[in-house]
């Protein structure tokens, strides 16, 4: 299907009911339905074909080589954690009730994947993503240069300050006049959630689930807002790549970055991983849904089907006035075939031998 039908009849729908949420603060989506009656066939046919190709990237990875393709990681003991609050600070998003949930132990990618990472996964396989192929991709506006926005007549009137950008991608992530080279140790973005399950495949990895990822958060630290405690900024210092100055007109940049920052970037947290919230997105492998049974668990995987995926950690663009996503316990989603110029992924892995 031609981009601009895609864009017209599936994708200004969708953000305008996302947009309803956004009222109740909630930007920071954007996406396409991957299934429904406004045409969007082909991006269903689309995601399976990802699937079919990162069982190939599996099976060649499996002769060798995939090393190459793993950041490092970092063992994650198992335990019992509480998943969700409580205290919710966005009830519709699911956010609880609290729950107590069992994790075998198992490995957390360290950082974000880069940009460098995900390059060299193109290098090996020559994977074209999912933005590549639809040939556009969501951008935040305050990112664009003037000849970009110049390009595009299409707002969006509830979420303005997404556009759809022809050409944006993981190589060009603010449209075809933009590059990475400067930020080779960035998230890479515009990944959608079949693009992940592809480089996590070819890695010897997985997407990690939404319990395995907020549990990864907490870092061992019982019912904490952040990674690192309940302050947003200890001692005054800034702990992740979030936005600060009057959303969506003033970035300040305080905390260093106006756009994504390396993956390295702010302190790790308990078990040593950085930016789990904030910077990018992460896709998690659990479908969506926002009622949770109460029960205890034990590594839980999320509902057997849906029609979005999880993802965790809010971004660069959230802030408490109307993205306060950056918490463990938050939560939002997209449709696996979704990319956007706040989103990107790390990978698990199980730990070797038997739970
Ligand atoms: C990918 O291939 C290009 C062209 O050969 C090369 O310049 C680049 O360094 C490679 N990237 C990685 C991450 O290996
Ligand atoms: C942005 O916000 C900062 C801090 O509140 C303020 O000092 C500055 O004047 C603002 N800039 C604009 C262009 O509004
Ligand atoms: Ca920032
Ligand atoms: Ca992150």
């Amino acid at each position: 299907m031609a981009a601009p039908t895609r864009l017209c009849r599936c994708l200004v729908p969708l953000l305008l009911g996302m947009g309803m949420v956004a009222a109740a603060g909630t930007p920071g989506t954007s996406g396409t339905p991957g299934t429904g009656d406004c045409g969007c066939s082909a991006s269903r046919a689309a995601g399976d074909g990802r699937e079919a190709a990162a069982r190939r990237y599996s099976a060649a990875a499996a002769g060798g080589g995939r090393s190459a393709g793993r950041g490092p990681m970092v063992a994650i003991p198992g335990g019992v954690f509480t998943m969700g609050t409580q205290e919710p600070e966005i009830q519709q998003d699911g956010e609880g009730p609290a729950r107590r949930v069992h994790i075998d132990s198992f490995y957390m990618d360290q950082y974000e994947v880069s940009n460098q990472d995900f390059e060299r996964f193109v290098n090996s396989t020559g994977y074209i993503t999912e933005a590549e192929k639809f040939g556009d991709s969501f951008v935040f506006e305050g990112m664009l240069s003037e000849a970009v926005k110049a390009d595009i007549h299409q707002a969006v009137a509830a979420a303005p300050w997404w556009l759809p950008v022809k050409g944006a991608s993981w190589k060009h992530p603010e449209g075809p006049d933009s590059s990475i080279s400067s930020r080779m140790d960035h998230p890479v973005l515009h990944v959608s959630w079949n693009d992940a399950v592809a480089f996590c495949t070819w890695a010897g990895k997985r997407l990690p689930t939404e319990a395995e990822w907020e549990y990864s958060c907490r870092g061992g630290l019982e019912n904490r807002l952040f990674p690192w405690g309940n302050k947003l900024q200890p001692k005054g210092q800034h702990y992740a790549n979030i936005w600060q100055g009057e959303f969506p007109t003033n970035n300040t940049a305080e905390d260093g970055y106006k756009g994504t920052a390396p993956v390295s970037a702010f302190p790790p947290n308990g078990y040593g991983l950085y930016n789990m919230v904030g910077n990018a997105w992460e896709w998690t492998s659990d479908w969506w849904a926002v009622h949770h049974s109460p029960q205890d668990l034990h590594n839980p995987k999320g509902p057997s089907s849906g029609t979005d995926r999880v993802k965790k950690g809010g971004s660069y663009m959230c802030h408490k006035s109307y993205c306060y996503r950056y918490r463990c316990a938050a939560r939002s989603q997209n449709t696996p075939d979704s990319s956007a110029s706040n989103l990107g992924f790390r990978c698990a892995a199980d730990a070797p031998g038997p739970h």
